[in-house]
């Protein structure tokens, strides 16, 4: 079994680290703050001083750590121990822009990089569950496949474009906060109205908005503006939750009705109200 590397030994990394112990593999872990490091040893994973002495003689590593920085700055102080050939994946959610580079100074010093953020929670890392995206050459995912498919629910790699997969982390994130914001001003209105967020909450059981994301989703990255809900009637609606919420604050309600204004103004009343990506899609 290959010797397997690991930086970044957080919530999500220590959850990796425990699901590679249990199927055998032979983990060597370096963490900036040794001390949260400390548990993984009872589960056999051997403790780095150094990224560079974590990751000699590996074949594979793995990075998860919070951001950009801290993914160079962990990454500059491996290099020296890195072994030719090794396969250096990075799971951290980081910028389009900064995973670029990164493939980029990575390919000057011949270092074998993918990126592959996850969507999974630390219970979803220690049970290799959820799903993980992969971006960078096909050959190199090809290598890389047996063991990153081994460590989630779905693994899928999204193409050779070196930002595509943190692009696509970006996506999810967004649309997941926008929802619990989205949650938020629900819970605000009800509040208004004297109605407890639990019973609210009561009527997502039944109604499930989320088949918007499939249906109309589709049709608005398609361009395909039909009505199925004019614009002008989900602009009476807005307005019936801003008034019904009074003085309790809303975080999302109030930027929606300033750009269907916006968009109402342009002359898009009769339009269904997924024109709300107009001009703003490619
Ligand atoms: P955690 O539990 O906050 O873990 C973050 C890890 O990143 C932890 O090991 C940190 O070490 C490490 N870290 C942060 N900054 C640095 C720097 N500058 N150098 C080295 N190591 C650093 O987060 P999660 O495990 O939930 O999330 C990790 C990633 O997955 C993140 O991109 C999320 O958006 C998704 P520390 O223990 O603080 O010394």
């Amino acid at each position: 079994m290959a010797e397997v590397a690991f930086l970044g030994t957080g919530l999500m990394g220590s959850g990796m680290i425990e699901a590679l112990r249990r199927r055998g593999e032979s983990v060597r872990a370096w963490n900036r703050t040794p001390e949260r490091a400390r548990p993984l040893e009872k589960l056999g994973a051997r403790l780095a001083r150094t990224p560079a002495e974590a990751v000699a003689g590996a074949e594979r590593v793995h990075l998860l750590v919070s951001d950009d920085a801290a993914v160079d700055a962990v990454l500059a102080q491996a290099r020296p121990g890195l072994s030719p050939g090794a396969l250096v994946v990075d799971h951290s959610t980081v910028s389009p822009a900064g995973t670029v580079e990164r493939f980029r100074a990575c390919d000057r010093d011949g270092i074998a990089f993918l990126h592959a953020p996850v969507f999974m929670g630390p219970q979803q890392c220690r049970d290799a569950a959820g799903l993980m995206l992969c971006a960078g050459p096909s050959d190199r995912f090809a290598r890389a496949r047996p063991a990153l498919a081994a460590m989630t629910g779905e693994l899928w790699h999204v193409g050779e474009r070196t930002d595509l997969a943190a692009a696509y982390k970006l996506f999810g994130n967004a649309l997941l906060l926008l929802i619990v914001g989205g949650l938020a001003d629900v819970y605000a209105l009800a509040a208004s109205l004297g109605i407890r967020a639990t019973e609210a909450h009561d009527l997502f059981a039944r109604f499930k908005p989320t088949g918007a994301i499939d249906y109309r989703g589709r049709k608005m990255a398609e361009g395909d503006y039909r009505p199925m809900f004019e614009l002008v009637m989900a602009r009476k609606d807005v307005r019936l939750m801003i008034e019904a919420a009074g003085s309790t604050p809303l975080a999302l309600l109030p930027a929606l009705a300033a750009r269907m204004d916006e968009l109402l103004a342009r002359g898009h009343g009769a339009d269904d109200v997924g024109v709300l990506a107009a001009d703003r899609r490619r």
